[in-house]
């Protein structure tokens, strides 16, 4: 059953590059998705959020946009995108694209023009400074490097805070922004349902000035973002019913989050945030080795479960997406089979309990692990790459470097869609663009819907409650246990019900805490009974 409401929904995230191939080329495709949307409506999902499909140089898979009103030929056609969106529909299925709008592919006709001459009309759409002996600030791009790239063409730098081939446009001109309205326009009325907006709170850069750090005082959060997305909203999808918008919020702050998605101010309708995913982190250095803080992650994802709540905003809650390591190899246990199950359970149930709009990323419902890659030579990912020589350069080994990428690259999460037990696990005919995680012919959507107690079905169970209780959209949220160093636990409030979550986070069993009273009705649980303890990676979800 389609619900009615966007909060009650669940949204699918698909990478089609890894989702599922149908000419053999090694690259995933729209037919391919068209293929497998039955399965999606088996799962009860609501929303796709699909990542971007345009015309595209593909140097950061499709994030670097040449052409916004073309689709990617090694992706299909507008025809096939198209049947995609006509073929979701008929199942109750609603589709979100990707807008990627801080900044465009360096061979968009638009940079081309622009870094012609300093006098080109097109000049004014990207941000071009003079160099100060050297780039104009010693902001750094977050895939390494300087942020600012020099063009010898005209003897300036342009901002890119991404990739080289990523140059940031300038949302100060008005005929940028006509043109962004006007391009979202265009895919509202070819069907779409909703927006994913790509690092949307970086659009306003502020002053360009040297930072004591890396610079992301200036852009994040930047002065008039606000603005632009209130003018955004009016402009484009302001007044379509029930269209959902979620904006990808970089290194944000709560008070900025609940300004995005206050209905009344007539922004977004939800907002990603990173922080819960920076708990293994050391120092704040994502390419560092360190065991994750789990009283830090309860902390964070609490302190913005709350303060959401009471400011009015809404959140979007997961754990995985194209960008991070699989959850389960993460903050679950894959050490064995056993542990992957459990864990992999016990992670969905705990997300899927809070409030806000819950993610899954493609092959989380299986429990897909880390791509564990051993050789650089098989990595794919621009941040990888990059990151790669400078980790080196620091003096990491690369038998050190290599196990920092292994927990913490972007291509953990792009491996192939393990759909069977069969050559590259059903993904593809060809070869894949990207190795295939060795597990598959245990791992495998096939082997998932063969069996009753897979992880498939407890989040085909958890997108059923969602749509079933009230209380799990509306519901207040109250933490628990916050400083219990093995158990995640909650309860949601709403209207006399109460529901009570409580996971172990541990291959422990655990006692079960005295003020936790157990009487109700059991949502769901990912072991047969519920005991005096709670067993390794029991999680447990209970009505009153
Ligand atoms: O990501 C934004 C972003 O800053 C991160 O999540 C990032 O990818 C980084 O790896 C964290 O270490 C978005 C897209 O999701 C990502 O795929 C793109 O590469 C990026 O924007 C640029 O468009």
């Amino acid at each position: 059953m389609a619900v009615t409401d966007w909060k009650k929904s669940v949204v699918y995230q698909i990478y089609p590059k890894s989702f599922n191939d149908t000419t053999g080329n090694g690259q995933g495709d729209i037919n391919g998705i068209i293929d497998k949307l039955d399965y999606l409506k088996l799962l009860g999902i609501d929303y796709i959020w699909l990542t971007p499909v345009y015309r595209s140089p593909m140097n950061d898979n499709g994030y670097d946009i040449s052409d916004y009103y073309e689709i990617n030929p090694e992706f299909g056609t507008k025809a096939d995108f198209k049947h995609l969106l006509d073929e979701a529909h008929a199942r109750g299925i609603k589709i979100m694209s990707d807008i990627v709008i801080n900044h465009t592919s360096t061979h968009h006709h638009w940079f081309v023009e622009s870094r012609r001459s300093k006098d080109n009309p097109y000049r004014d759409y990207y941000i071009w400074k003079d160099g100060k002996g050297g780039p104009p600030t010693n902001w750094e791009s977050k895939f390494g490097g300087n942020a600012w790239h020099y063009d010898e063409a005209t003897d300036q730098y342009y901002l890119r805070l991404f990739d080289v081939t990523q140059a940031d446009l300038n949302w100060e001109n008005d005929a940028v922004r006509r043109e962004i309205y006007d391009m979202i326009n265009y895919w509202i009325d070819f069907g779409m349902d909703g927006f994913r907006f790509d690092v949307i709170n970086l659009i306003s850069k502020g002053a360009y000035e040297n930072s004591p750090k890396e610079g992301k005082e200036f852009y994040t959060d930047g002065p008039k973002v606000h603005d632009y997305l209130h003018e955004m909203n009016r402009a484009t999808f302001g007044n379509k019913e029930g269209f959902m918008t979620v904006g990808e919020m970089s290194s944000t702050t709560l008070e900025h989050c609940i300004k995005y998605t206050k209905p009344e101010r007539q922004e977004l309708s939800s907002v990603f945030n990173f922080h819960h995913l920076k708990v293994d982190y050391k120092d704040g250095e994502k390419w560092s080795e360190m065991p994750y803080d789990f009283i830090e992650l309860k902390k964070i994802l609490f302190s913005w479960q709350t303060g959401i709540a009471a400011g009015g905003g809404w959140n979007a809650i997961f754990w995985c997406n194209h960008d991070q390591p699989r959850v389960v190899s993460r903050f679950g246990d894959d050490s064995t089979e056993e542990n992957r199950i459990r864990s992999a359970k016990m992670l969905a149930i705990t997300l899927h309990f809070l409030q806000g709009t819950p993610y899954i990323y493609q092959g989380e419902e299986i429990g897909m692990t880390n791509l564990y890659l051993e050789d650089i030579s098989q990595y794919r990912d621009v941040e990888s790459l990059n990151a790669y020589p400078i980790m080196l350069k620091k003096g990491i080994s690369e038998a050190q470097a290599i196990r920092i990428l292994q927990q913490k690259s972007r291509d953990n999460s792009r491996s192939p869609v393990q759909w069977d037990g069969s050559l590259n696990a059903g993904f593809t005919t060809g070869t894949p663009w990207i190795d295939v995680t060795s597990n598959y012919e245990a791992i495998n959507v096939e082997a998932a819907l063969a069996d009753q107690e897979s992880v498939f079905y407890t989040y085909q169970k958890l997108i059923q409650l969602r749509h079933e209780l009230d209380i799990l959209t509306y519901g207040s949220i109250v933490p628990a246990l916050i400083e219990h160093p093995q158990l995640f636990a909650y309860r949601r409030e709403y209207e006399g019900q109460q529901v009570t979550v409580i996971a172990n986070f541990s291959n422990e069993t655990v006692e079960w805490p005295e003020s936790f009273n157990i009487a109700g009705k059991i949502l769901i649980n990912n072991y047969k009974t519920v005991g005096q303890k709670l067993q390794p990676y029991q999680a447990v979800a209970i009505l009153k």
